[in-house]
């Protein structure tokens, strides 16, 4: 809603009120409704309201020197009285577009209307009538849009056309669409007992995510920017990693839906790494239409007004983030059909790949991955060897044999899976394997090395470049422009060995590591967690979210702090200026999912739901809704106790786990249970000691 009062040379004063949705009940229709009041004049006033088949894509100051230009015009046309229609087709991709607008005028008696094009490529109505003082008069605008992407239709243009005609007023419009977001938030609604700040910019984040999710027949991923600008060029990253928790726990066939957009592209993941002499499936890094690799080769420096060489394809994990996806979605809903249909191929691919990328160093048995990127982009290879990759990023690496595990897990699952090329036992044999023998770095005093080498790049100077530059969160910039490079320091654009903490409890960490022969001591995650927590400079929005979940439990306060940036960083734009290119959906969706699964302890791995809260300080108490197993729950909890109330309903029983306790719950269960095994409240907010979220063992806390 927006209302303007206007104050024109003649001293006359109008008030211009207009409200606009695109609809949640029917995603292909939007509406708007202006609304004028003369306050103390009357006479006549025009409107033109129409289609602009000339918009460009103008919206990133650094593109401004690439194409902007991505619509042919087909044909213009006026299939009624009230109603224009524009087709068009996209440049390159070829698909048509048609949309029909629809205007209607309330309020006046004396409504003229002529078909005129504002520009060549564009067409509408010019309407005039007359404003009578202090009388309110409206128009609406319905637009109706198709395009040869949707199913059912004949053809975009007259698909358009019978959806404008048939679509009801604004009034009605708008009802059906807050009866949609009512459903929708009764699942996505999150109640926190704290102030209003954190609460609006949770709910702003919620709403932003889920109405950039594609309807169920669309074949469409999670653009890193939503819907919302032409940041990345609508590409699609591993943000996804980000945004399925808080999906799977409430609606888990959107993420289905989302992880079969990945299955549909794997025909062009096994094609890169084919091309690239590797087996199975290589994901792009940055990919759109068809899943093909469409990283830019170059960025621009504005400090330095030079192109530098972009290397971000070397990511290599991005794939595996796709396998967690599956494996973790498989976990919340024990959805067996889809891991024998689609997840497990999904999960073999990606071991086929990591396997193929191994190399095999015999004298140490150990299996090393040379020529990636972490998820620090900072480091795109060695300080002698630029853009060649690392070797070795833990984070790669670890993941890497976890995915090798679930792989075989999966298979086991689903035995003939996939059918396509099914599993041999000599390739679960090498799987299992590399998931005990690849290697991983650690500097000598144990803490785990972001990559081989890491250990011996030189520290670099934080205070005197904040104190040179104040913001320094793209390092990579700044130090091009002086004529160096972060190849050289021990510096991190954003969480990178810290990413395991994010996925992965304590316990599994050292069960991971374990397994791959390594001893990894308690008293050493908080070391890595120190050493990493002083070298990031927070180039991304998804940086300071992981340092939050990271965090939960040995320093809340710290935690709720990055958390309450994070969940900022679109509603204050912390990154002064990129939102205007696109929210972070990222970083908006995982805070909305750390309030959730982080501080309430929630974990589904193992067959179980656990819960194990510890509220930041700012908490007073938290409540919200999950789906586990096909079970509906709400869920309460304040710093004692937590409260579960399963719907009724046909679901199979599920075992819960509240701090020390178990038990099988049944729909139209209840269990109210104190939380145990706590360390006092006045032990842990002030804790200089760092340990990681979720699931510390009473051990492993810091004391
Ligand atoms: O995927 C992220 C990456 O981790 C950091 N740079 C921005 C990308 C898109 O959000």
């Amino acid at each position: 809603s927006r209302t303007v009062r206007h104050a024109d040379s003649h001293g006359r004063t109008t008030r211009i009120s207009s409200r606009r949705i695109v609809s949640l009940a029917d995603p292909r229709l939007a509406t708007m409704e202006t609304t004028f009041i003369a306050e103390d004049w009357s006479g006549e006033l025009e409107v033109w309201s129409g289609i602009d088949g000339e918009v460009t894509n103008g919206g990133v100051a650094d593109y401004r020197m690439l194409a902007d230009h991505h619509l042919r015009i087909v044909n213009m046309a006026e299939p009624t009285q009230d109603t224009v229609l524009l087709d068009a087709e996209t440049t390159q991709s070829g698909i048509r577009i048609a949309m029909a607008a629809r205007t209607t005028v309330r309020g006046a008696a004396d409504v003229q209307r002529a078909h005129e094009a504002r520009t060549a490529g564009s067409t509408g109505h010019r309407i005039r009538f007359t404003l009578a003082a202090g009388k309110p008069v409206s128009v609406e605008k319905v637009v109706a849009v198709a395009t040869s992407r949707d199913r059912a239709i004949s053809t975009p243009a007259l698909a358009a056309a019978a959806r404008v005609a048939r679509a009801p007023h604004f009034a009605h419009l708008l009802a059906a669409h807050k009866r949609a977001w009512k459903a929708l938030w009764d699942r996505f609604g999150v109640t926190l007992g704290n102030g209003e700040r954190a609460g609006l910019a949770l709910t702003l984040n919620t709403f932003h995510v889920l109405q950039s999710l594609p309807p169920a027949d669309i074949d469409a991923g999670i653009p890193a920017r939503g819907l919302h600008g032409e940041g990345y060029r609508g590409h699609v990253f591993w943000d996804e990693l980000f945004v399925y928790p808080m999906l799977t726990l409430r609606v888990p066939d959107v993420t289905r839906g989302l992880l079969l957009y990945r299955q549909r592209r794997l025909v062009e993941a096994r094609a890169a790494a084919s091309t690239a002499g590797f087996a199975g499936a290589m994901f792009p890094w940055q990919s759109g239409s068809d899943g093909r690799e469409e990283t830019p080769r170059e960025l621009w420096n504005a400090r330095s007004g030079r192109w530098m060489r972009d290397n971000s394809r070397r990511q290599r994990h991005v794939g595996l983030a796709v396998a967690y996806s599956v494996w973790k979605y498989y976990e919340v809903t024990g959805d067996v059909q889809f891991l024998a249909s689609y997840g497990a191929e999904l999960l073999a691919e990606v071991a086929r790949f990591v396997t193929s990328l191994a190399v095999h160093d015999v004298p140490a048995d150990r299996y090393d991955i040379s020529g990636v990127m972490g998820p620090d982009e900072f480091h795109d290879g060695y300080p002698n060897a630029p853009g060649t990759g690392v070797r070795n990023n833990a984070y790669t690496n670890v993941l890497a044999a976890w995915v090798l595990q679930r792989a075989g897990e999966a298979i086991a699952l689903v035995p003939g899976c996939p059918s396509r090329q099914p599993v041999s036992a000599r390739e679960r044999e090498t799987w299992d394997h590399l998931s005990r023998r690849l290697r991983v770095p650690f500097h000598d005093d144990g803490v785990i090395s972001q990559f081989d080498g890491y250990e011996k790049l030189a520290e670099f100077g934080w205070d005197a470049y904040r104190a040179r530059y104040g913001d320094i969160s793209r390092l990579d910039l700044i130090l091009e422009a002086e004529g160096d490079s972060p190849n050289r320091y021990r510096l991190s654009k954003q969480a990178d060995v810290l990413m395991l903490f994010y996925l992965f409890s304590a316990e599994e960490i050292r069960a991971i590591l374990g397994r791959l022969g390594y001893g990894f001591p308690p008293a050493a995650i908080p070391r890595t967690i120190a050493f990493y927590l002083a070298r990031t400079s927070h180039g991304s929005t998804l940086s300071r979210l992981v340092q939050a979940w990271v965090l939960a439990r040995s320093d809340r306060h710290g935690s709720w702090s990055l958390l309450a940036r994070t969940l900022d960083s679109d509603l204050a734009d912390v990154q002064g200026g990129t939102t205007r290119e696109g929210v972070h959906l990222g970083a908006m969706a995982g805070s909305a999912d750390l309030v959730l699964r982080c501080y309430s302890g929630l974990d589904v791995s193992g067959g179980a739901l656990r819960l194990n809260p510890v509220l930041p300080p700012e908490l007073a108490h938290l409540g919200f809704a999950i789906v586990y197993r096909g079970q509906p729950i709400t869920v309460r909890m304040n710093s004692h106790r937590v409260q579960l109330r399963l719907h009724a309903g046909t679901a199979a029983p599920i075992r819960v786990r509240i701090g020390d306790q178990t038990r099988t719950l049944r729909p139209g269960d209840e269990w109210s249970a104190p939380i145990n095994g706590r360390a006092p409240r006045s032990q842990q907010g002030s804790s200089p000691v760092v340990s990681p979220c979720p699931h510390l063992s009473p051990a492993e806390r810091p004391s």
